[in-house]
């Protein structure tokens, strides 16, 4: 751990300073299904930068948003063509540095989406790299001759389709890798200039103010050189899912020491979307790679008390062994949304409780502070190659029939747009969104919370019930809260939580006093 850099296991030590991006709230935005700047039915960068309010008034500390780079938009983003512009569908460059002001001007940080994997197969490299064996940049991305039978060179297979991860080139007689679409040629970080080029990007955003970078499938930078056949057990799953390999962690350094050389503590968040616990925390590195990684083990736990109890005592005692601060998130631009899985409000709104009161960083996903459920794609509408057009629907801010879009927005909107929209919630306390507002508000307020030590406490079967508290007494605000969730839809005679209403699913006027059962998915969060 570098000597500068506070442990993790002192962040309950109100004496020790902490960056940013373990004590607050990070929110994500897909700018595309956010806020339309300019009437075309696209989201965009004016549109975020005009909705800015709505992050400052919900509470949140931080925005991250999904790609807006120029981009031919086979992955809406993904595939970058120039990551040093924004496509014009989103605005300018100008654009993007007045969405930074604005928001740094707003106490709000800003996180960009890199995507050091791959990039677009018509981003100028990979052009000059497929133009000929003798390119200089050749060896920017991952080409190698057909197997003996003349067909792939491995077994892989790419996301989102049961094909090939790779694609022949005829013009150069080789196959190029691909883990996701063929328009997305897998970048080779073992060749030096392309991963200086790469460093180059974050440079360029970290000079125009950025806060850090959500490092898109970071875990697959460091192929092997020789790129073995998938395993019989793992042949057919998307190798990105499983092709992560030592060789991350020399970039995942380079990339952290870059960051660490600017001032104000900006963050590498790793989107390390494996389902190897140990493999996930171990690109914290000691310190000196990722800041924070995601645990997508977590947010598949189904919605059971078990399962989370045993999803967060295995995150809890694997981060503290490494020294790593933990992340907890339940919905993104890939996966359908909580409030569709989990089923009911009253789930989501305890699930919300869940979020914003374990031990380590909660990202949010725009929508899921409404209780937006994933839209039903017409076959006729489906653009998304990944089948992900649900969760990605249009963000309702109004109750009109366009909810502040215009004619046409890119997706259908989500059920209920109107009656979930901002304006038709704002300041209805039993709203959802109200409901995040107090839980962020409370959960800025009481250090316990936001950067307290945790343990889990003895609770009846379908309840989880944890301990947050401080080590030297904060002035005003509780040093010791307890937090009780039952996930069954019964009252639970036996869970009692025994101290004072401090917050949770209950409507205000209707809080719970000490030693009444936990009612139906009721949270709650008390000062013993
Ligand atoms: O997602 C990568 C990823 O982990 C998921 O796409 C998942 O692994 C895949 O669907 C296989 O099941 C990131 C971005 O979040 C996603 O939007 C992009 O499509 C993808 O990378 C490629 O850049």
């Amino acid at each position: 751990m570098p000597p500068d850099r506070p442990r993790p296991s002192d962040a309950a030590d109100a004496t020790t300073e902490l960056p940013w991006w373990m004590t607050g709230v990070v929110y994500q935005v897909y700018p595309r299904s956010f806020a339309d700047g300019n009437g075309d039915g696209v989201g965009d960068l004016p549109g975020l930068r005009a909705r800015l309010g709505h992050l400052q008034r919900l509470g949140v500390d931080a925005v991250w948003s999904s790609p807006f780079f120029t981009s031919p938009m086979a992955d809406f983003g993904y595939d970058v063509a120039d990551h040093s512009d924004v496509d014009p569908v989103f605005g300018t460059l100008a654009d993007a540095d007045a969405l930074v002001a604005d928001a740094h001007e707003r106490g709000i940080r800003v996180v960009l989406d890199f995507v050091p994997n791959h990039t677009s197969d018509r981003h100028r490299w990979f052009e000059a790299s497929r133009s000929s064996r003798e390119d200089p940049h050749r060896g920017w991305y991952v080409w190698r001759d057909p197997a003996p039978d003349g067909g792939p060179p491995n077994n892989w297979v790419a996301a989102f389709s049961p094909e090939p991860a790779w694609t022949f080139d005829e013009a150069t007689g080789q196959y190029y890798l691909h883990l996701f679409l063929p328009e997305q040629p897998d970048l080779d970080w073992n060749h030096p200039d392309a991963a200086e080029a790469m460093l180059g990007v974050l440079r360029f955003w970290l000079d125009r103010g950025v806060d850090g970078f959500r490092a898109d499938v970071v875990h697959c930078v460091g192929k092997s050189p020789d790129l073995p056949d998938a395993p019989e057990d793992l042949a057919g799953l998307p190798a990105c899912i499983f092709d992560y390999r030592p060789g991350t962690h020399v970039h995942l350094r380079s990339m952290r020491q870059l960051l660490d050389s600017y001032p104000d503590d900006r963050v590498l968040i790793g989107e390390t979307a494996i389902y190897d616990r140990e493999r996930m925390v171990s690109y914290y590195g000691d310190g000196d790679q990722l800041s924070l990684a995601f645990n997508f083990l977590a947010l598949h736990a189904p919605w059971r008390a078990d399962a989370w109890r045993a999803e967060i005592a295995a995150a809890s005692e694997l981060h503290d062994r490494v020294g790593a601060w933990p992340t907890w998130v339940l919905s993104n631009h890939d996966i359908p949304r909580q409030r569709t899985r989990y089923g009911t409000d009253a789930r989501a709104r305890a699930a919300a409780v869940l979020l914003l009161t374990l031990r380590g960083t909660p990202f949010l996903y725009a929508g899921e502070e409404l209780g937006l459920e994933d839209a039903e794609i017409p076959p006729e509408r489906v653009v998304d190659p990944g089948g992900r057009d649900g969760c990605r629907a249009p963000f309702p801010w109004t109750a009109a029939l366009d909810h502040g879009w215009g004619p046409q927005p890119w997706l259908p909107f989500p059920p209920d747009a109107a009656e979930r929209s901002v304006e038709a919630t704002d300041g209805d306390p039993a709203s959802m969104l109200e409901h995040y507002r107090r839980l962020l508000t409370l959960r800025r307020s009481v250090p316990a919370l936001h950067r307290g030590d945790m343990e889990l406490l003895d609770a009846p079967e379908g309840v989880l019930r944890w301990r947050r508290w401080m080590r030297g007494a904060p002035k005003g605000a509780p040093a010791e809260v307890e937090v009780w969730i039952n996930f069954t839809d019964q009252e639970v005679a036996e869970a009692v939580p025994d101290g004072r209403w401090i917050g949770g699913t209950a409507l205000p006027g209707s809080e719970p006093d000490a030693g009444t059962p936990l009612g139906p998915d009721e949270a709650r969060i008390v000062v013993p």
